[in-house]
């Protein structure tokens, strides 16, 4: 058996685990269409919360947050990435942090327009 196929297809199914579940995880969301209908005109629909970070890789502004339930979203409490608007923003947010962030919705997608560490 050829050891380096072996690792390259585990390593393979795991991607592929994973990119399910954001997958699944994002469309939970897309299904949940009462925050969306909250916008009125003109004013940018906005979101607050906290979190906590659980990955973050600032170099590619991926970041994923652990947050407790929203209410103005009907969210529960789950772990989720979120687009950022302004991947800078992630410059010195490291893994165990536990943020307050605002969240904007473009194309009803959660997304961080402002990410602020918060000391307890
Ligand atoms: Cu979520």
């Amino acid at each position: 058996m050829n050891n380096k196929k072996a690792l390259t297809s585990i390593i393979f199914a795991t991607f592929l685990a994973i990119s399910f579940n954001l997958q699944a995880h994002t469309s939970d969301h897309h299904h949940n269409e009462k925050g969306a209908s909250q916008l009125s005109s003109g004013v940018p629909e906005m979101h607050h919360t906290t979190g906590t970070v659980t990955q973050v890789d600032a170099s590619r502004g991926q970041i994923i947050i652990h947050h407790p339930p929203i209410e103005s979203l009907e969210w529960e409490e789950m772990t989720m990435p979120f687009p950022i608007v302004d991947k800078t923003m992630l410059n010195g947010i490291k893994v165990g942090d536990k943020v307050k962030l605002d969240l904007t919705m473009p194309d009803d997608v959660a997304t961080i327009s402002k990410i602020e560490v918060v000391k307890d």
